[in-house]
């Protein structure tokens, strides 16, 4: 497909210095302006009234080609307690080849707040999938993926796929579409995420080969801090270009994967992931 007519549309809205609402979508020029009315609408009906809603709309003609991608599997677990999912979490990442320092670093962070002032970050980790290292040249900010959306042509499929797995809420499409995008970067083994809200407690492990594994409890109702982290298995000479494609190049999911459900740790057939 042609860039030549994309655009990115971005919307954040924020009360005083409190962050409210924010997404972001890929459109041809005929549906910028649409896109910004619906962004627009976004934040205006998120309760909160914003102090100041900024919509940024960006011409995506410096990308030669805008990347089409398949979404990642969903496999969705159910009836598991924050024990079982994050033993869950802990035996796919280790068959994903992160190493069991990387790990306790990892949770380490996202338990505890991953910004070194405390808190959470607005971004994500880079880890040395090894040795646990940090490689993120901002640890404050972390790494903002942006720039990827789903095809329209997908989007009631998508939706009603989540739903026959129970999954109605509109971060779950969200989470999906950014864990496709960091799949699909060079160097990244894998991804661990789970929510920084406080009323939000699922997570999610993710690679390209293991596909999305959806834990619906990764920390206790109440704890305001979560984050992700993307492992990687490359140098740090390779760190540049791994943010320039999660930051910058657009990539436009067209595809969608399997939808499953898991009850039980075993059903997970770890030789497969
Ligand atoms: N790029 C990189 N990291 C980000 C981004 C981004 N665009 N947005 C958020 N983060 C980091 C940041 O450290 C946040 O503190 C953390 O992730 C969590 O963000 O139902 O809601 O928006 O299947 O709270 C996962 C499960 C929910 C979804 C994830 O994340 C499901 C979620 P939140
Ligand atoms: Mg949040």
């Amino acid at each position: 497909m042609s860039t030549d007519f994309f655009y990115s549309v971005r919307m954040r809205a924020s009360a005083g210095t409190k962050h409210l609402s924010g997404a972001e979508h890929l459109v041809s020029c005929n549906d910028v302006v649409k896109t910004v009315y619906k962004l627009a609408e976004r934040a205006m009906t998120k309760g909160t009234s914003p102090d100041k809603i900024i919509i940024t709309v960006e011409s995506l003609q410096s990308f030669k080609k805008i990347r089409h991608i398949h979404a990642l599997d969903v496999l969705a677990f159910g009836g598991m307690d924050i024990t079982a999912c994050r033993a869950a979490a802990t035996q796919a990442l280790l068959s994903a080849n992160i190493s069991k320092t990387a790990l306790d670093a990892a949770f380490g962070f996202l338990d505890h707040g991953a910004a070194p002032s405390g808190g959470n970050m607005r971004g994500a980790i880079i880890m040395d999938a090894e040795t646990g290292a940090r490689l993120e040249p901002d640890p404050e900010r972390g790494v903002r993926v942006s720039r990827v959306d789903w095809s329209e042509n997908i989007i009631s499929e998508l939706e009603q796929k989540l739903a026959s797995l129970g999954l109605i809420h509109f971060r779950t499409r969200e989470a999906l579409a950014l864990a496709t995008k960091v799949a699909h970067a060079q160097n990244i083994l894998a991804e661990l995420c789970w929510s920084d809200d406080h009323d939000y407690v699922a997570g999610y492990v993710s690679s390209r080969r293991m596909g999305y594994l959806r834990l619906p409890v990764m920390k206790h109702e109440g704890i305001p801090l979560g984050g992700r982290v993307f492992f990687i298995n490359g140098k740090a000479s390779d760190i540049s270009s791994l943010i320039h494609f999660l930051e910058k190049e657009p990539v436009i999911i067209t595809d969608l994967g399997i939808f499953h459900k898991i009850n039980r740790l075993s059903d997970l057939n770890i030789d497969h992931v």
